[in-house]
């Protein structure tokens, strides 16, 4: 049985500038993702302690679960001192720490503190997705200039899952592994090694009830899949969730593909690059996939600002390059 913390402990050889930080780092982004998952369960008796967001019997405000989520992970990240600053989900400016030892931190955080926190109501599955970049500025407030790096240059990205069990699932661009956590006695223990996608697939997964405002190369890419041919496994299976998290994690162990194209009311689609679409890109091509905007590889796009938003196709290689082409045909 390997921890989480002492598998990253072993992994440090990857890194010969190795100082112990990044570990550390690691570690404080499971903390925090520990107190999450202890919050995210109790949402359930949200009718027993009052709503989140809303007043509880006792008359005290309750923290929105999500706000409750990037506060839980900056503050972690405060007390480690690793990290000089932080772009969420939750915050419109880059967030910086005004503490002298954090503003030491050699990293800075792109996150997603709770993505698809619309599900919690109805107990489906919420994720964390973050991801780690060493900063360009040499000291002092991390700046906007330290985020704004292409996903090529993540040193770390992953994502947890609050499921039926918990699992946090990262890469430091050697290979993709998963831990589970066990609430008896609240550690994260390695469950999946060396995750991969596998090629045999046949999720597809979308919101299709935007079609008509999908680009023609994407309705065909949907006809595609839904094509009687049994030696290619088609017609596929529809699949969506509606949370990132769990529609890419449920596709990198069974294989598919998962899309959020840019439409015609939204060209960009609905992601975000910094901490959607690049830390989830990031882990599906450690894991053997492929992630692209349907033109182009997302991990090599200059971002322009923190929350901007990219079309977003991600998942098992061939399926990703069948869209690529069906994009490219109708450009
Ligand atoms: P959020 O960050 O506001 O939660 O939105 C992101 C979520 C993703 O998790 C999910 O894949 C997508 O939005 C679903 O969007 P839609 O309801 O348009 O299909
Ligand atoms: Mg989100």
């Amino acid at each position: 049985m390997k921890t989480l913390i002492q598998f990253i402990s072993e992994k440090q050889a990857d890194f010969p500038f190795a100082t112990g930080e990044f570990t550390r780092l690691l570690n404080d982004i499971g903390i925090a993702a520990k107190l999450v998952n202890r919050e995210v369960n109790k949402a359930g008796l949200a009718d027993i302690n009052g709503y989140f967001g809303q007043q509880n019997v006792q008359g005290e405000d309750q923290k929105k679960l999500d706000v409750f989520a990037n506060d839980c992970f900056l503050t972690a990240m405060r007390h480690g001192g690793m990290v000089c600053a932080v772009a969420s989900e939750e915050n419109d400016e880059l967030y910086t720490y005004d503490n002298a030892f954090s503003q030491k931190g050699k990293y800075v955080v792109a996150m997603d503190p709770l993505d698809g926190s619309s599900n919690i109501e109805v107990n489906v599955p919420i994720g964390t997705i973050f991801s780690i970049y060493r900063r360009k500025s040499e000291s002092g407030p991390g700046t906007v200039e330290d985020l704004l790096q292409p996903g090529n240059r993540q040193i770390a990205a992953g994502y947890i899952i609050y499921g039926s069990s918990t699992m946090l699932v990262y890469t430091t661009g050697h290979g993709v592994n998963g831990f589970t956590l066990d609430p008896s006695v609240g550690l994260f223990l390695l469950s999946h090694p060396e995750m991969t996608i596998p090629e045999g697939g046949n999720i597809y997964s979308i919101n299709e009830a935007n079609y008509i405002y999908f680009h023609e190369g994407v309705k065909q890419f949907i006809k595609f899949c839904q094509q009687d041919d049994p030696a290619t496994l088609r017609p596929y299976t529809t699949r969506y969730i509606g949370s990132l998290v769990s529609d890419f994690h449920r596709n990198l162990i069974r294989g598919g593909i998962y899309i959020y194209p840019g439409t015609l009311k939204n060209p960009n689609g609905k992601l975000r690059l910094l901490y959607e679409c690049n830390p989830i890109a990031f882990l599906a091509e450690q894991a053997g996939g492929k992630a692209s905007t349907g033109y182009e590889r997302i991990l090599d796009i200059q971002p322009e600002s923190l929350h901007q938003r990219v079309p977003f196709f991600v998942g098992t290689r061939h399926m990703v390059e069948k869209a690529e082409e069906f994009m490219r045909k109708n450009a």
